[in-house]
């Protein structure tokens, strides 16, 4: 089965559904795990409440992102069954653009999901995949979902997780990393607890961190204007007011 999938572009839902065979596709392809359809199913939800936009307070939760990024002695983005289905491309050129490391990490961890998922990401342009070694831990997690690579996520000051599970969200953040997060839910343990939540569709979301981060790149004082501008509390009570009342 092919990646992508006709859907016709007058469809009034048309990036949805496309995002939707994208999934599909994933799981199929062995990258995505059949979790993870629930997961974009909840994440829809919210989507259309959101409006399927990015809202303001996103926007600057994106610049904000890109900037702690820029700003990190070592920051890496860390790469799941959903994401590596939904933006594979979007991440590789983030990484590209910040020098941050693409790590696979999963919260179902299998072998055959991290190879299938390292694989996707250079055959979309990625030269250095991090996770295949999963030689690191984070502390008060049990087994397989306290895996990580010790030069990747283990070393890293500044983490960027799209929809992780709450518990690892928590635990991430206990290790003293800044921790910026993509997830729809404003409720989410992991919004909740990050230095960062966006409150944004991945495939809106990483393109402009990309773009913040181009337009950041060579200018310190911006990037900490931009931090500073940023408020995490305000982020996630402007979600819910967007969801609760369309503002
Ligand atoms: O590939 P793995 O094994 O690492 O597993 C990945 C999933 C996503 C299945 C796993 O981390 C999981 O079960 O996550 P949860 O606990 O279902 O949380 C996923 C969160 O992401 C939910 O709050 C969703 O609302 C949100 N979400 C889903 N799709 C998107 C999204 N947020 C942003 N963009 C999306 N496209």
């Amino acid at each position: 089965m092919s990646d992508e999938v006709e859907v016709p572009e007058s469809h009034p839902r048309y990036e949805s559904l496309l995002t939707r065979h994208r999934i599909e596709a994933g799981v199929d392809r062995g990258i995505t795990s059949r979790q993870g359809l629930i997961a974009q199913g909840r994440g829809e939800a919210y989507d259309y409440l959101l409006g399927e936009r990015t809202i303001e307070s996103a926007d600057r939760a994106e610049r904000a992102a890109a900037a702690y990024i820029l700003q990190a002695d070592h920051a890496v983005v860390s790469v799941n069954g959903n994401a590596a289905a939904l933006v594979p491309g979007e991440l590789v050129e983030l990484a590209e653009a910040t020098g941050a490391d693409l790590e696979v990490n999963l919260f179902n961890r299998t072998e055959e999901r991290i190879h299938a998922i390292a694989e996707y990401l250079r055959e979309h342009g990625a030269e250095a995949v991090l996770g295949l070694e999963a030689d690191g831990r984070i502390p008060g997690l049990d087994h397989e979902r306290a895996k990580v690579d010790a030069d990747g996520i283990g070393d890293a000051d500044v983490v960027l997780v799209p929809l992780e599970d709450g518990d690892r969200a928590e635990a991430l953040g206990e290790m003293g990393k800044t921790e910026l997060v993509v997830d729809l839910n404003p409720l989410s343990r992991s919004a909740q607890v990050a230095t960062v939540p966006i409150i944004d569709n991945i495939v809106r979301a990483i393109p402009n961190v990309t773009a913040h981060a181009r337009e950041l790149a060579d200018d310190p004082e911006a990037q900490r204007d931009a931090i500073e501008a940023f408020d995490a509390d305000e982020a996630l009570s402007a979600a819910e007011r967007a969801i609760r009342d369309g503002e």
